[in-house]
């Protein structure tokens, strides 16, 4: 391949994935502005911690290859829609639904899918909710839709999941299946802490903020 072409690859791979940085930034200025209006007209903050990253491009590789698609830009964009990353960590639960309706309710935001992984978890405890949402950026050449996913998660469930991240990495994927149940003890154990500070919480404020959703959203993806 020649130093031409080969620049040529770094600024075409350098454009596609600032496509997806810009759809991250439109995502946390939405999440930045319910912030700071829920805490100044309920002085309440739902949201503990914010955190984005677009795939690197090993990440990239290596899920382009584990779900066998092409590994070229145009299938990249059709198949692997994680590329641009956002988690939103709330104290309790009924945030993290509250958060998931104010952001997907925007006119401007098109919900694609959604993996509601705390109303049924995955085998090994991880619990999480996940949503797949498009997002307009408006450039020099015109409007693009940008895909973004969401994670929504409690303190708990981003504690444990951190932990199985590093053990998984760890043991190279072939975890011992004691560890694996105790793994998903302390899942058990953490929904447990999670429905007993919302208890707490509910105590102290009196109901406090206005009621969240009570569904869970419905499953697709
Ligand atoms: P990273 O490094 O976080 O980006 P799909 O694209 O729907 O075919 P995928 O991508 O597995 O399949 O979708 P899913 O289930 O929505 O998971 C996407 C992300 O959720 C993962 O991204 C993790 O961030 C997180 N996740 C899912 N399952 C688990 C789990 O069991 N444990 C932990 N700790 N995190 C999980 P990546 O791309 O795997 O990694």
């Amino acid at each position: 391949v020649s130093p031409a072409a080969l620049r040529s690859l770094r600024d075409d791979l350098q454009r596609f994935l600032l496509e997806y940085r810009f759809g991250l930034q439109e995502i946390e200025t939405k999440i930045s502005i319910l912030r700071d209006e829920f805490q100044l007209m309920h002085d309440y903050n739902p949201i503990e911690h914010v955190s984005s990253r677009v795939k690197s491009a090993d990440s990239l590789v290596e899920k382009v290859a584990r779900k066998g698609i092409e590994a070229d830009f145009d299938s990249i964009r059709d198949h692997v829609h994680d590329v641009a990353g956002v988690r939103i960590t709330c104290a309790f639960v009924a945030d993290v639904y509250r958060l998931f309706d104010l952001l997907t309710a925007q006119d401007d935001i098109r919900l694609l899918s959604v993996k509601d992984y705390i109303a049924v978890p995955k085998p090994n405890g991880y619990k999480s909710l996940h949503a797949i949402v498009e997002v307009p950026v408006f450039l020099s050449t015109g409007r693009i839709d940008v895909p973004v996913e969401v994670q929504f998660r409690t303190i708990a469930m981003d504690f444990w999941a951190s932990l199985e991240h590093k053990i998984y990495y760890k043991y190279d994927s072939n975890v011992p299946q004691e560890l694996l149940d105790n793994l998903r003890d302390a899942a058990t154990t953490a929904a447990e802490l999670d429905n007993r500070m919302e208890g707490l919480h509910h105590e102290i404020r009196g109901g406090g903020m206005p009621a969240a959703t009570e569904e869970p959203p419905p499953m697709t993806s």
